[in-house]
């Protein structure tokens, strides 16, 4: 018996020893001091022994026990150590490494042109309206003297919606708007989205408009043509060649367009300008005796075009990263 004991703790000691890992010091741990141990089931069998045997033969069993349990408390937080030790290292940042450098996005093409035009006009003391994109004809055509079957309404190819309503054809409804709530003088931009029924290389249908006017006492085209020449200028640069041409629009009169150079390629229209009708006035209420302005309206996309050297507009809407990433 005492022999047994010896072995068994011998051999469990070693196996203590030789443990590579916790498991393995679990699996020594379960067969030499579990409930199912040979040792445990010494234990049991004491009381086949002769009376004088058992204490000594008790006292040995637990002596084992006691140094199996030492043996594997001790082992086991040098394993922990161990398992400590190899996974901080390896885990272990290297902080000196340059980081991933975060992707910055950016404004759309169209979005920074947009918003330099609009910084220009507000430097110029012009303040910002906008307005419904579902409009009614009245404040689409009517209000700016183009009465219904009037032949200038083909100028414009509308796209109707269900009730007699339409997607407006330019930001102008806006300005009604705004002269029909304030009196002169007044200074606004009307910049937004506007639909027209047509598809080509320069024209799609929807694209971004930027329309304003400038109404009180006394202007004259000389007010039109200076505010217009800055903005080119801040536009385009101060040697940007660009010619003011007549032309013809229902709400305004006499009316421009403007043109900008286009390196190599000749001119390329990018603005529609004009003394606002005097019957626009009268449709919103102003005294056309009393009150003058000037009105202007650009295609943001054809700007951008020209800008950035872009030949088709419906790249600016499909929304290819290829394209966006130039920019
Ligand atoms: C009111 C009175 C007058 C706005 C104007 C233009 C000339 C014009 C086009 C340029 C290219 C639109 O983007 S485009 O297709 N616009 O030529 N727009 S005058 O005149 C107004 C507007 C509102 C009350």
């Amino acid at each position: 018996m005492r022999e047994k004991i010896e072995q068994l703790k011998s051999a469990a000691l070693r196996q203590i020893v030789a443990a590579a890992d916790l498991a393995a010091l679990e699996e020594a741990r379960v067969r030499f001091a579990g409930k199912n141990s040979e040792l445990t089931a010494l234990l049991k069998t004491l009381g086949t022994l002769a009376a004088e045997e058992r204490p000594k033969v008790g006292a040995l069993v637990n002596e084992a026990k006691t140094a199996l349990e030492a043996a594997l408390t001790e082992k086991k937080s040098a394993l922990q150590q161990t398992a400590q030790t190899q996974k901080i290292a390896a885990e272990k940042l290297d902080v000196t490494l340059p980081g991933k450098g975060l992707k910055r996005g950016h404004y759309h093409p169209l979005t920074q042109v947009m918003n330099e035009a609009k910084n220009i006009f507000i430097r110029l003391g012009f303040e910002i309206a906008e307005g419904p994109e579902i409009e009614t004809e009245y404040y689409n055509f009517d209000g700016l003297n183009i009465p219904p079957h009037h032949p200038s309404r083909d100028m414009w190819s509308t796209l109707f919606v269900e009730g007699g309503q339409l997607l407006r054809t330019h930001t102008s409804p806006v300005q009604v708007r705004v002269m029909e709530k304030r009196k002169p003088p007044l200074a606004i931009i009307a910049p937004g989205r506007v639909y027209r029924r047509d598809y080509d290389a320069t024209h799609s249908p929807v694209f971004q408009q930027l329309e304003g006017f400038l109404v009180n006492k006394n202007v004259t085209f000389g007010d039109l043509k200076g505010t217009l020449t800055e903005f080119l200028r801040q536009m385009f640069g101060k040697e940007r060649n660009v010619r003011f041409r007549p032309s013809y629009f229902p709400f305004t009169e006499p009316s421009v367009e403007v043109d900008v150079e286009w390196e190599g390629k000749g001119w390329m229209e990018i603005l529609g300008s004009g003394m606002i009708d005097p019957n626009v006035f009268k449709a919103v209420g102003y005294d056309p005796e009393k009150f003058s302005g000037f009105a202007f309206g650009m295609g943001i996309d054809r700007i951008a075009m020209l800008k950035y050297g872009i030949d088709n507009i419906h790249l600016m809407y499909e929304n290819d990263l290829r394209f966006l990433e130039q920019f």
